[in-house]
């Protein structure tokens, strides 16, 4: 590896700050480039440190003005990165620091620190932001209380904790909890909020705000509604109660991810938080519903028990994806939350571990935190989690966790803390099984089914592909949920875990006949499964597993490999067995709408790009588009009929509802609509559907078919949608993903091109850089055009954005890690467009690594 590494740090290097901090009091004199930040920080020596060390702050982009210890004038070592005082300058039993800094928020174009959205002041510390508003040990595992003075003439002026005086121009908060600086919040602005209370279990009253800009204030009440019922689930499913009397929201425009659960005083980008049926489809609740509880989750795994050092981010990142997802699932759909969660695993966590960026949950080094905020850390960490839970049990998982909150609460802890309650709550050896945090990977397993003589007998082999820094593995545990089908389809043995430990191993079963094997049910340990199915196996699984998830996965894979057959030979006509098998699925009115309107969609273009590389066969972009759409043309004719009786049936009268059952409809007409457009080029029936929709849902989907089949209507329906949604930028973010993204290949280029010169497109607000650039990047036949152009024109605008935003730069980056998968021509274009970011001399810490990473 080049020099990605140059500069890394070591999780071997830990050891713990010389200097805990006490209290800190900080005093903020706003002014857009003069912000003046007094912070006033009570240091003890910290007995489990090396006595006698000396004092390092860390401190980026800022001036310093003065600094006194214990009121007298001290002259510190500074340099970029931080400051440093000799032992013999401090006394040895604590001391009292002050400094004063200067600051320029309105240039702080990296949203990262003290920045600027629209007017208002607002903050980003995670991972190390802190260090860009004072000088500080910018680190998790020092903990200490805050006390925080805001001076400065905006309506709202909001910190963590409690209100506790305000006046003419100034407010001050104190937060009764001890956190690491990364929880730090600050905001200031002329922003409206919406308030609500919920009484906590205890009988404790909490007040909730969501503040917004000015006109967004009747869309906050989805967000709010989430926030309750997260509050509820916390204090019912895990034991947990808020702590605070006041807990608030803050939506900004301008934000590198999805929102930030500082105490207190959670940060969201815009487009988690603001909704209308008008303006946010299904999907936009569902996320905001996730998100909303994601952070609210925090507030005890990550907030109240927080990471010792970033190395162990999925501490608290895993879990609280994890309970995250159990919410949703208990909100809505348990089948669909897991099938959509497992999509989401393999487009984003697969494709991570199966390339050049793959990295262990607890990776052990790394040039650039914020590089780490991944899949891997968020997905894959919460699969362990699942398994761990499936493998102990419910109750002895809630015991766990009790243990966990209780032993550590208020403290800063490791990957090693949260395994021992498990071990000392159940009596496991979890040694093996900790191998999941430390080896990348997605482990494949291999499974054999014979039966003779009374005897069934499953094989199960398993291999952990090398990864980079990592050749060669041992075996993981591997949990196996499997069930027995009789041959009338119902379950012939109660259904169990088999843990998987050895490379390979054997498990025999006594039974009078051949049963049907299904495997790792609810997709019970994040694998790759290799089983050789028959076609009337699959047939069978589809029409009558138990467990949904294997229901759906049986179609599924039925569809990648007809769809990867035909890609190989494009005379190959589609099977007609996938063809009947989905289009009795869709007429079958027991199952879940959502669920059918999941098994129904065909493999993603990416999806089939990376299982066709698994399978040895460079990706072909063209031939996979090819594929898809004739097996789409076929599956459409030959479920014509159903589809426009779905399309007629699952209409949702009345006023638009964002709850599963409407939303599920939904998805499904969407389903019949974009096979019906597949025989009506023209675009007749999307085009009636777009003129009459009443919620965005709605009109979005039949929009992007007009977009996908380049409909003659499209331009007008575009440019309808725009004059209508103009003034609402996230809305506009919409119109731009779905151009980029739907945009057939002759076109999305020469599009793209066009819409970059727009007036709106606003390439520093992140979500307009990520809908445009991101869209264009995940369409796939027009970003791997052979001619390389589209690998052009993305590295082009990450150049442009790298010297203002390196976290954004760097995460979108990330679209270049699949080179590997696609011919030798394509390999080169790609690493071509590496190679000139790699040699740009200025380009930031935070993309250099991934790319030179990702150049291996
Ligand atoms: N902790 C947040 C994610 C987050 C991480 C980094 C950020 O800025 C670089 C912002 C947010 C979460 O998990 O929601
Ligand atoms: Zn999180």
């Amino acid at each position: 590896m080049r020099d990605a590494m140059h500069g890394a740090v070591r999780l071997t290097d830990y050891a713990p700050a010389a200097w805990t901090v006490e209290h800190v009091a900080l005093t903020f004199a706003l002014d857009p480039h003069a912000t003046r930040v007094t912070a006033r920080i009570r240091f003890r020596p910290n007995p489990d440190a090396a006595p006698g060390q000396g004092l390092w702050l860390d401190g980026e982009q800022l001036e310093l003005v003065s600094a006194t210890i214990d009121g007298t004038p001290v002259s510190p070592e500074v340099s970029a990165e931080g400051l440093s005082l000799p032992a013999s300058a401090l006394p040895a039993g604590g001391f009292d620091w002050e400094a004063v800094t200067v600051i320029d928020p309105a240039s702080n174009t990296s949203l990262d620190g003290l920045y600027m959205s629209n007017g208002m002041y607002c903050t980003q510390c995670e991972a190390q932001g802190f260090r860009k508003i004072t000088y500080y040990p910018d680190r998790p595992d020092v903990m200490a209380r805050f006390h925080v003075r805001i001076e400065g003439d905006q309506r709202v002026k909001l910190s963590n904790g409690n209100p506790v005086a305000s006046g003419a121009g100034w407010a001050e908060w104190d937060d009764p909890w001890p956190k690491p600086s990364y929880l730090f919040a600050l905001v200031a602005g002329d922003l409206l909020s919406h308030d609500d209370s919920f009484t906590t279990a205890s009988g404790r009253e909490v007040a909730l705000k969501i503040y917004v800009r000015p006109g967004d204030e009747d869309r906050c009440a989805y967000a709010m509604d989430a926030l309750k019922r997260s509050m509820d689930w916390d204090e019912r499913a895990y034991g947990r109660e808020y702590d605070l009397d006041l807990f608030m929201i803050v939506a900004v425009d301008d934000f590198n991810m999805g929102a930030m659960e500082n105490k207190g005083l959670n940060i969201f980008n815009s487009k988690y938080v603001l909704a209308s049926p008008d303006t946010a489809t299904d999907r936009d609740y569902e996320l905001i519903e996730g998100i909303i509880a994601h952070e609210y989750f925090h507030n005890w795994t990550g907030n109240r028990i927080t990471c010792r050092d970033w190395f162990q981010l999925c501490l608290k990142e895993g879990l609280t994806v994890f309970r995250d997802q159990c919410f949703s699932a208990d909100q809505r759909s348990e089948p669909v939350k897991r099938i959509a969660d497992v999509l989401q695993l393999r487009a984003r966590q697969f494709r991570e571990d199966a390339g050049p960026l793959a990295h262990p949950v607890r990776p052990t080094e790394y040039v650039e935190i914020n590089n780490f905020y991944t899949a891997t850390v968020y997905e894959k960490g919460a699969e362990v989690i699942r398994m761990l839970r499936l493998m102990v049990g419910d109750a002895a998982y809630r015991q766990a966790l009790d243990l966990y909150f209780e032993r550590h609460d208020g403290e800063a802890c490791t990957i090693e803390d949260w395994l021992k309650v498990f071990e000392d709550a159940t009596g496991r050896d979890l040694s093996q099984f900790a191998l999941w945090y430390s080896q990348a990977g997605t482990p494949r397993v291999a499974a054999q089914v014979d039966y003779t003589g009374g005897t069934l007998t499953l094989t199960l082999t398993q291999e952990v592909p090398p990864t980079p820094g990592q050749p060669v593995k041992a075996p993981m545990v591997i949990p196996v949920a499997t069930g027995f089908l009789a041959p009338d389809g119902s379950d012939a043995a109660p259904a169990q875990v088999l843990e998987l430990t050895a490379a390979r191993q054997v498990f025999t079963f006594e039974m009078p006949e051949r049963l049907v094997v299904s495997l790792l049910r609810g997709f019970s340990a994040p694998v790759i499964l290799e089983m050789a199915r028959t076609p009337a196996e699959r047939a069978f699984l589809i029409a009558h597993d138990s467990d949904p998830f294997n229901r759906w996965e049986a179609a599924r894979n039925l569809a990648t490999d007809t769809a990867l057959a035909m890609a190989a030979d494009p005379d190959l006509p589609a099977d007609p067995a996938l063809v009947a098998a989905l289009a009795t699925l869709a007429a079958d009115e027991s199952v879940d709408p959502a669920f059918r309107a999941l098994a129904l969609t065909l493999p993603s273009r990416e999806a089939l790009a990376q299982e066709s590389f698994q399978r040895g066969t460079a990706a072909d972009p063209d031939a996979i588009e090819r594929a898809l759409t004739d097996l789409a043309t076929a599956v459409a004719t030959g479920g014509a009929e159903v589809f426009n009786d779905l399309y007629d049936r699952y209409a949702t009268p009345g006023a638009y509802c964002p709850e599963a059952g409407d939303a599920a409809r939904r998805a499904l007409r969407a389903t019949a609509l974009g096979y019906i457009t597949r025989l009506d080029p023209r675009g007749i029936a999307a085009g009636t559907l777009f003129g009459a929709a009443t919620n965005m849902t709605e009109s979005l989907s039949a929009l992007s078919l007009l977009v996908r089949e380049d409909a003659p209507s499209a331009t007008a329906a575009l440019a309808t949608f725009y004059e209508r949604w103009k003034a609402d930028r996230l809305v506009i973010d919409k119109w731009f993903t779905l151009q980029a993204m739907a945009s057939p290949s002759g076109v999305a280029l020469e599009r793209a091109r066009q819409l970059a010169g727009h007036a709106d497109f606003d390439w520093k607000n992140p979500n307009r850089f990520r809908a445009l650039i991101g869209g264009f990047a995940a369409n796939p036949t027009a970003f791997h055009r052979a001619d390389g152009a589209g690998y052009r024109f993305v590295a082009d605008w990450l150049l442009k954005l790298d010297p203002l935003n390196p976290q954004t730069t760097a995460r979108m980056a990330g679209c270049f890690e699949t080179w590997a998968r696609y011919e030798p021509g394509r390999q080169a274009l790609i690493r071509a467009e590496l190679e000139r970011m790699a040699a740009e001399p200025g380009l930031s810490k935070n993309t250099r690594e991934i790319v030179e990473r990702i150049l291996g």
